[in-house]
């Protein structure tokens, strides 16, 4: 078999095609895609924290948090940085490798960012990967964040540029673009996707995926979301997805996006194990992992460590050593993902005893 080429030049027409293939052949060709670049039984396992709760200024019309509709959520403040270090601390102890941190911002303001910063170093002393999704980002911030030792940097386009402007119109596409590559020149690594069933149609999902395929560098982490319809929003009572074109999405983003972890994002719960089984064996490699995602809810750890053993899959330890110190350290590290690797499975049974 070739290894297939890392391709930023994908057409519409190509992308629509693939998803458009009958599903057998389809499936089967993204699993073979996905072979070539990673271990087929392994998956990319994150936890989510809200570090700051609704009231958000933004119109996005999937969302909770936003403070343009009445969805009962109660707003928070900022986080203590305490709480947020407890909280990576019990994801580490149930054998999470990254911690996602969300804010319900448009952008960061001054006074927010040395908060922001002290979380990034303190979560990252804990020997996990971080990521933060604190909305626009400028340079100076970037370069902070970068500089603080943020591995990933979260911003979704969400959907098509089409379909773009019937679902949020208090920030352009262009926006959201100039942000992720604020966040590549920074030197982070960039976990961009979207969310299917917001009632747009197959070539908003190809064109979706076609400008995650084509920017510079694939993003290292593409999220797919199915929407969580959440009451008060104005996408409560959307039309359900057939759960067929969610696997059709995620298994054209392997094949477009080959050497990213895409990962089976929101909307869990609302899944059968069955379902998620396709989605594995279509490419995904990542979920988001513990009861909660940022306001809504997500299955139970333990309902999610015995999908995996049923399944045979394993959670991925964290990536390569990148810097020259961490790969010195590499001795430790392989210690430390087997540590981690026996905590996933564990804490079953540590919860049992
Ligand atoms: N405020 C920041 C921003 O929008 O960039 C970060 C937090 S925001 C909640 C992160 C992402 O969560 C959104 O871009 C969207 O893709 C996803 N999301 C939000 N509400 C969702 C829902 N109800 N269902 C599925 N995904 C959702
Ligand atoms: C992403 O693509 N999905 C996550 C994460 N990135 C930040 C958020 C999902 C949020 C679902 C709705 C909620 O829990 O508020
Ligand atoms: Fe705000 Fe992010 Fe929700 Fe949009 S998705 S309303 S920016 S928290």
């Amino acid at each position: 078999m070739t290894a297939t080429s890392i391709r930023h030049d994908w057409t519409l027409a190509e992308i629509r095609d693939l998803l458009a293939l009958p599903f057998n052949d389809l499936v089967f060709r993204a699993q073979s895609v996905h072979r070539e670049h990673f271990d087929p039984n392994e998956v990319q396992v994150s936890t989510l924290l809200s570090i700051k709760t609704g009231a958000c200024p933004e119109d996005c019309k999937y969302c909770p948090q936003s403070g343009h509709y009445n969805t009962g959520l109660e707003k928070e403040k900022l986080l203590e940085i305490e709480n947020v270090v407890a909280e990576a601390k019990a994801a580490r102890e149930k054998g999470a490798s990254r911690f996602c941190m969300g804010a319900a911002w448009r952008s960061p303001t001054k006074k927010d960012m040395p908060y922001v910063l002290d979380m990034v170093r303190q979560v990252k002393s804990l020997g996990l990967e971080t990521c933060m999704t604190l909305g626009m980002l400028n340079e100076g911030q970037a370069g902070e964040l970068a500089e603080a030792g943020l591995d990933y940097y979260n911003h979704n386009l969400d959907t098509s540029e089409k379909f773009y402007n019937h679902i949020i119109t208090t920030r352009t596409y262009q926006d959201r673009l100039d942000t992720l590559e604020t966040v590549r020149k920074a030197g982070m690594k960039v976990c961009c996707g979207g969310i299917m069933g917001m009632g747009e149609d197959e070539d908003d999902r190809a064109g979706l995926l076609m400008q995650l395929a084509n920017l510079p560098h694939h993003p290292e982490s593409v999220p797919i979301n199915m929407l969580v319809k959440v009451a008060g929003t104005p996408l409560e009572d959307v039309d359900d997805l057939d759960p067929f074109e969610f696997v059709r999405t995620i298994a054209v983003a392997r094949i477009v996006m080959p050497a990213s972890h895409v990962r089976l994002s929101a909307g869990r719960e609302q899944m059968n194990d069955q379902m998620q089984a396709l989605c594995f064996l279509a490419g995904a490699n990542s979920i988001f992992y513990g009861e909660k995602l940022l306001t809504t809810s997500n299955p139970e750890a333990d309902h999610d460590r015995q999908l995996f053993q049923r399944l045979g899959i394993r959670p991925e330890q964290r990536g390569e050593p990148h810097t020259d110190n961490e790969r010195e350290a590499g001795l430790i590290e392989a210690m430390e993902q087997e540590r981690n690797r026996h905590l996933f499975y564990d804490a079953a049974e540590r919860k049992s005893a």
